[in-house]
């Protein structure tokens, strides 16, 4: 298994539900380990990069609209296969479709107002945490569990 290091963002609605510290509480109790982290709005042109691969898709405009909207949260999750396991407690694109135990499932009804995202691929990681973070504001630290996580 490769240790990973995914993007994750909670959108606006989700920072406005309150439900940052629910959210980080299950990601750092899979035992991801979040290297950087930081509190934004999202500015239209970095939504636009960010989105790019929706650019001229019906729900592009109001995807950029609903992105700006409010703070968002950033960061960097850390541990073996992150990409995959972040996507997998994200749950499905639709909310409705997202099963109950994952975080699209448990907490949204509308896909326009998803309250998380997390990158798709470790190009796709790659590409996003280099939007939104510098190289220095990622911090290499180990957790003292590390030893019990990984066995190593
Ligand atoms: P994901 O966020 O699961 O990676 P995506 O990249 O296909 O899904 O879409 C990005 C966001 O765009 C998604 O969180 C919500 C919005 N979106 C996607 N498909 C949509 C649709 N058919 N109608 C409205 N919004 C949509
Ligand atoms: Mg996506």
């Amino acid at each position: 298994m490769a240790r990973e290091r995914t993007f994750a963002l909670i959108k606006p609605y989700g920072v406005q539900r309150g439900l940052i510290g629910e959210i980080l509480s299950r990601f750092e109790a899979k035992g991801l380990k979040i290297v950087a982290m930081k509190t934004l709005v999202v500015s239209e042109d970095l939504a636009k990069s960010y989105y790019s691969e929706h650019i001229g898709k019906p729900f592009f405009e109001p995807l950029i609209h609903y992105i700006t909207s409010g703070p968002s949260v950033a960061m960097v999750l850390e541990g073996d296969e992150a990409v995959k396991v972040v996507r997998k407690m994200m749950g499905k694109t639709s909310p409705t479709e997202a099963d109950p135990g994952t975080i699209r499932g448990d907490f949204g009804l509308q896909i326009g107002r998803n309250i998380i995202h997390g990158s798709d691929s470790l190009t796709s990681a790659e590409r996003e945490i280099s939007l939104f973070f510098e190289a220095n504001e990622i911090v290499d630290f180990e957790r003292i569990d590390e030893q019990w996580l990984y066995g190593e």
